[in-house]
């Protein structure tokens, strides 16, 4: 069922609700100027690559240049964003909830910033890397990079963003959690994800054939609204704050 905006019935299940996971995808953090991959039906995201060629072990190792351009360009923006209506309603939610965990397939750690404490990150953190030739994982927040590509400071190997890119696997702890918690909950949101990249893509069919209620909250529709019980059309920093639990008759109050 399609849906303009939150109506009373929705807002019922919402509050009714004990265990609740929110996917998230980069419409979560359009808002707070975060370009998404894939708008505008297939536009290039970077020197006119699309992300399925861009997001590439093959790329970061035909043009490393090129391919941390980019990760430089978006440690930019995200340095600068800041979390916006819809990663702070969904972090006041875990307060309400028995539990509540966000799977997020986006690498700004901008739930994190907006206080959500259980968070899934199935696509790793653009503020991680990994070393090509050492292996090993640091933290690096440097914005902008003191060179590109950037280099290890132990054995000076080629760095790499520590992310899933396409053909690479979702660490299977990661994924196992995931599953877990979407296996278990009563309800399913998916927010802002044009939900057409696997595995995060089977996520809304298993909370549903597990009985959870799924609500969509996206612009335009995608392959999930023929699975959600209601999708809401519309943008996420504009719906997510509908859903309060300190309305009447919340629980708790
Ligand atoms: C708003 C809004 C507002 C706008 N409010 N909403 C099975 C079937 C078919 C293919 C495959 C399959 N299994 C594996 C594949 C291959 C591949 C895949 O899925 N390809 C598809 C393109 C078909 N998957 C993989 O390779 C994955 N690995 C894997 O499966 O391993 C096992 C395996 C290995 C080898 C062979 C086979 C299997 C890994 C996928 C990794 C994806 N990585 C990226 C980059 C991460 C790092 C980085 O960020 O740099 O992840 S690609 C990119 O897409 C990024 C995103 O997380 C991901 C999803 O995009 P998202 O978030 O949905 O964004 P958009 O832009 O697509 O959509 C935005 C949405 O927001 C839109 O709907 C807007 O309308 C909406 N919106 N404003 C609310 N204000
Ligand atoms: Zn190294």
């Amino acid at each position: 069922m399609i849906y303009e905006s939150v109506t009373e019935e929705l807002k019922e299940r919402f509050r009714e609700a004990w265990a609740v996971v929110v996917l998230t995808g980069a419409g979560v953090s359009a808002e707070s100027g975060v370009p998404t991959f894939r708008g505008g039906g297939g536009a290039p995201v970077w020197k006119g690559m699309p992300v399925e060629k861009i997001a590439t072990p093959e790329m970061l190792r035909a043009d490393p240049v090129t391919f941390w351009e980019w990760y430089a360009y978006r440690r930019e923006v995200i340095e600068r964003a800041e979390p916006n209506p819809a990663h702070r309603a969904i972090a006041a939610w875990e307060e309400y909830f028995e539990r509540l965990t966000v799977i997020t397939q986006n690498v700004d750690e901008l739930h994190q910033r907006a206080g959500s404490h259980a968070v899934v990150e199935l696509h790793g953190s653009l503020w991680r890397v990994r070393c090509l030739q050492c292996g090993v994982r640091s933290e690096d927040r440097r914005v902008p990079l003191p060179e590109i590509p950037p280099r290890c400071p132990s054995c000076g190997g080629l760095l790499r963003p520590d992310v899933v890119l396409f053909g690479e696997s979702v660490p299977e702890a990661i994924f196992s959690q995931a599953v877990a918690a979407t296996a278990t909950c009563d309800l399913f949101f998916v927010v802002g994800t044009s939900a057409v990249v696997y595995p995060a893509a089977v996520l809304p069919a298993l909370a549903k054939h597990n009985r959870a209620f799924v609500i969509e909250v996206n612009p335009e529709t995608t392959p999930v609204t023929e699975v959600a019980d209601a999708t809401i059309l519309g943008r996420a920093g504009e719906i997510l704050p509908l859903f309060s639990p300190r309305e009447n008759g919340a629980r708790g109050e």
